[in-house]
């Protein structure tokens, strides 16, 4: 049967199966008919190294990435990092031992990873960096899938000067050391606040973007500052959220005494808003799986991609929090 009739067949078979694709979905871009020597999500074999369960950011990352795999038959080897380099830098070398058609990654940290990628390279693997970048030359990953880091932290700085009228003292819950979103909203934030010489940032520290070392780091914070802190500059939902816990530990009111801009805008941040202890969250969206899927099978089949897409997002308040909230899906 020639390829034109076994494509009229294939779509006909499509019409009688009454095929809806999930509109979630990205339409596939190959047939299993169109034998040109491109391959299909069927046929793909993808290695996926994921930093870790940190947060509730990384679960609805995680979940998306798991889900979409199986809506679309792909054969996916999920690693997770457990946050540590190391553990990432032995999945990719398992994956590449393994022949997978394209590797995932969502690096820990920016640097230290160059030797890997040059191996992945070598065995002729594509690399797609997902969710963070990686201080590389730009021939060692196909495509970069996230956000803008930056824009993340430009958007915080400037809900934290209105909610200032322009001038206080903040203290910044940075994330994991040396992370692309860590390193870029500390300075998309200062890159707007320089313009206010009566908003302070009086301390910084990390709290690897855990609830936990958030409340942590945030108690020390407030014995060391008190109630002369104005506001929290948190780099994630989770961290605030310990933030808030360690503010009214120590007696004050977080959302009222002591103002909080956090970014990811996951369910527990609305949550927040809507009980008036946090007064914005920045959207970071983790739901990247279908779009991940859709970038490997175009690398793997050749097709040219560009070397960023940024993902789309907003910016949310309390006055919303209670209509929004079901619609959040992490
Ligand atoms: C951002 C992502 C960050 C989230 C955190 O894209 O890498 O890591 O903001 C997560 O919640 O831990």
């Amino acid at each position: 049967m020639s390829t034109g009739l076994k494509v009229a067949a294939f779509l006909f078979t499509l019409l009688l199966m009454g095929c809806t694709a999930n509109p979630a979905l990205p339409e596939a871009t190959s047939t299993p008919e169109m034998d040109d020597g491109r391959i299909t999500y069927e046929e793909m074999v993808v290695g996926y190294s994921q930093i870790g369960a940190e947060s509730n950011w990384r679960t609805g990352n995680t979940a998306s990435i798991k889900e979409t795999a199986v809506d679309l038959g792909v054969e996916l080897i999920f690693d997770d990092g457990q946050q540590r380099q190391e553990n990432q830098i032995k999945a990719i070398r398992t994956f590449i031992a393994q022949q997978v058609d394209v590797i995932g990654v969502s690096p820990v940290v920016e640097d230290g990873w160059e030797s890997v990628f040059q191996e992945a390279k070598d065995a002729g693997i594509p690399i797609i960096l997902v969710d963070r970048r990686a201080n590389v030359p730009e021939d060692l990953y196909a495509t970069y899938l996230g956000s803008d880091f930056m824009e993340e932290g430009r958007n915080a700085a400037r809900v934290m000067v209105d909610l200032l009228a322009g001038e206080g003292k903040i203290v910044e819950l940075v994330g994991t050391v040396g992370s692309a979103p860590a390193i870029d909203r500390a300075a998309g934030f200062r890159e707007i606040i320089q313009d206010y010489p009566d908003m302070h940032i009086i301390a910084s520290a990390s709290g690897d973007f855990t609830r936990a070392k958030g409340e942590e780091v945030m108690g020390d914070l407030l014995q060391l500052y008190g109630d002369e802190i104005d506001a929290v500059y948190a780099h994630n939902d989770d961290m605030a959220i310990g933030a808030i816990k360690a503010i009214e530990a120590y007696g004050l009111q977080p959302g009222q005494q002591i103002k909080i801009v956090s970014i990811d805008a996951i369910r527990d941040a609305f949550q927040a808003m809507i009980d008036g202890k946090l007064n914005a969250t920045i959207e970071c969206n983790p739901l990247l799986g279908p779009q991940f899927f859709d970038l490997a099978l175009k690398v793997v089949n050749g097709e040219p991609v560009p070397k960023w897409i940024p993902s789309e997002e907003g910016i949310f308040f309390p006055e919303d929090a209670a209509e929004i909230l079901p619609t959040r899906r992490y």
